[in-house]
């Protein structure tokens, strides 16, 4: 109770930020996007993880506006890099199921296109696997809406929920993210490295575009190529950082 309280004056005392982890093309090391990731630092400089406030910020209703608050703090970050000649990059951003039921949830994306310049094509939103398998004809309905829009959708966290096969060809998804446990127990682990691949082949299988994450070792990065893995994102490339290192990073 008294973390929420903290979370709603420090979300109106700007205690909220967002930072970016680049995201590359696994072959060529070419930064194609970034995926744009919360932080909150309280008055006393102390970092709370997203992993403690978001699912506060979820129960409580308060991720309506600050996901608003991300999401146009992406788009404004993205409309910056656009004017840079960066025209190619790709903003990920990370949505909550809370805010697929919330009905003013497509407006305020349209909202966010509209005021920042920017089109749906340079975007991608983020659901974790848990949330595309749940409550299916909300989530069709609202993905619908979303892909009108221009947006390009990602299922986060790949392999740690309970796919539904059969749904998930359903859903109108451009991308699976596979979780960074498997990539981490991948040369490990049988276990992992069955996952990672089984990942890899149904994405591949069903025409979508494989992103590992967490990846920190050139080991890590030869062998997700190794099994047709497109794309990667992790500390191996960098870390996620504010937007004006997010500039001089892709200055090269
Ligand atoms: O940055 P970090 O690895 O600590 O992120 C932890 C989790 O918080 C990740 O699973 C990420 O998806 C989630 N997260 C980060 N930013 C946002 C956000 O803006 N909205 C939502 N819903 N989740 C986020
Ligand atoms: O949305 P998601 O939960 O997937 O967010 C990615 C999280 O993973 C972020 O919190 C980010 O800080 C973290 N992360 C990103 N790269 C790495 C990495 O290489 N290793 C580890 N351990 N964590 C990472
Ligand atoms: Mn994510
Ligand atoms: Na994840």
């Amino acid at each position: 109770f008294k973390l929420l309280k903290g979370l709603r004056t420090g979300f109106e005392d700007s205690q909220l930020f967002v930072v970016y982890q680049p995201q590359v093309e696994l072959d060529s090391g070419r930064v194609i996007g970034a995926e744009a990731l919360l932080r909150w630092r309280t008055a006393d400089g102390r970092f709370v993880a997203p992993d403690q406030f978001i699912p506060l910020a979820e129960q409580s209703g308060l991720i309506i506006p600050i996901g608003e608050f991300v999401m146009r703090t992406a788009c404004a970050q993205l409309k910056a890099m656009q004017s840079r000649g960066h025209t190619e990059f790709r903003m990920a951003v990370n949505v909550s199921m809370a805010q697929f039921r919330h009905p003013g949830f497509i407006d305020m994306l349209a909202g966010a296109l509209r005021d920042c310049g920017v089109s749906g094509h340079s975007i991608e939103l983020e659901i974790t696997e848990s949330m595309a398998m749940e409550d299916a004809d909300l989530v069709l309905r609202v993905l619908a809406d979303i892909k009108r829009l221009g947006f390009s959708v990602a299922i986060d966290d790949f392999g740690t929920g309970f796919s539904s096969l059969s749904q998930l060809r359903q859903l109108q998804v451009d991308r699976l993210k596979i979780d960074r446990a498997f990539v981490q127990e991948a040369q490990s682990s049988t276990a992992g490295s069955t996952i990672a691949q089984m990942v890899v082949n149904l994405g591949r299988g069903l025409g979508l575009t494989v992103i590992a994450e967490g990846i920190e070792t050139e080991e890590q990065r030869q062998y997700l190529i190794g099994l047709g893995c497109h794309e990667g994102q992790g500390w191996l490339f960098a870390k996620p950082m504010p937007a004006d290192q997010l500039v001089a990073f892709l200055a090269g």
